[in-house]
């Protein structure tokens, strides 16, 4: 199986299980994960996804074996795979961890940059490869990296294809946090279990208005903002966080939407 998907209370792992190719994208792994994100979305129970590499890498990026000889055309199919995920990633109303475990290449990269929270082991690195393939960079690479880390750095990166450390990457604003190697996959696992007590309807918000904020100018900002708060206001959790704020002591927040 290309792809693990583990259920756990309140959310799910999903790991890319191609560790003699450092988990390496095909077309499989493709379908595997965009069933598992659909699958996810549709059980009201998943609070929050962690995404993981099976083995010593994250992955590697599109398998180079299964495209020797490829032509444009193929190339081309080939994305339609692919870029529906970083879009459905972004569209989940949960938020999605990403623990970055070992190196993070090509289109792996930039799926895990797609994430909306991004742990990496200290001892991983992120590489734009695509150039050393005579390629560029695609799954988003080209829209997140000068909005994340700003434009002298995307080109820098995505130019050279130079391997980029996990360190540098939280530095930089690449990614949230780089931890020791072995504390990675508790760290990430107990960020899940945190997110499956949070308030998930004003956290699906939060996600929305963050990333509509990248097109839009201030006015509509707030606008965007005066409906969201409306929205997160009707949510139960919100009744809830008021009452536990007032009654000093914890929320016990469900996830519920308003009924
Ligand atoms: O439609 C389209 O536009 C195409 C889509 C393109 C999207 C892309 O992702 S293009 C970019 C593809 N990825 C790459 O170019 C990265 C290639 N890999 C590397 O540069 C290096 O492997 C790494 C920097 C990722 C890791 O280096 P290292 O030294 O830690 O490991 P390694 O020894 O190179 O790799 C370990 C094994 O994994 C090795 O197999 P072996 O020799 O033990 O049998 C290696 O061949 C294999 N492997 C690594 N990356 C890939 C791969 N096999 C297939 N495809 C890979 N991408």
């Amino acid at each position: 199986m290309t792809l693990l998907v583990e259920s756990c209370p309140g959310y799910r792992r999903i790991t890319l299980n191609r560790p003699e190719r450092l988990n390496a994208l095909n077309v499989e792994m493709a379908a595997a994960l965009d069933a598992a994100f659909d699958e996810a979305a549709a059980d009201k129970t998943c609070r929050a996804l962690l995404l993981t590499g099976a083995g010593r890498g994250f992955c590697a990026g599109q398998d180079l074996t299964e495209i020797v000889g490829a032509s444009p055309a193929d190339l081309e199919r080939l994305l339609e795979h692919y870029h529906p995920l970083i879009l459905k990633i972004r569209a989940l109303p949960i938020p999605v961890v990403c623990a970055v475990n070992g190196v993070a290449a090509g289109a792996g990269a930039n799926i895990a940059l797609a994430c909306d929270i991004v742990l990496a082991a200290r001892s991983a690195t992120f590489v734009q490869a695509f150039a050393k393939i005579g390629l560029i960079p695609d799954c988003g690479g080209t829209w997140f990296l000068p909005r994340l880390i700003g434009p002298a750095r995307a080109r820098g990166l995505a130019l050279t294809a130079e391997p980029l450390p996990a360190d540098k990457a939280e530095a930089w604003g690449l990614i949230w946090k780089t931890l020791d190697d072995l504390e990675l996959m508790a760290q990430a696992h107990q960020l899940c279990v945190h997110f499956t007590a949070a308030p998930t309807v004003a956290l699906a918000l939060i996600k929305r208005a963050l990333d509509e904020a990248w097109a839009n100018d201030l006015d509509t900002q707030l606008d965007l903002e005066r409906e969201s708060q409306r929205e997160a206001s009707l949510s139960p959790d919100y009744a809830e966080g008021m009452r536990a704020f007032l009654q000093k002591r914890p929320p016990a927040f469900t996830g519920r939407r308003a009924p």
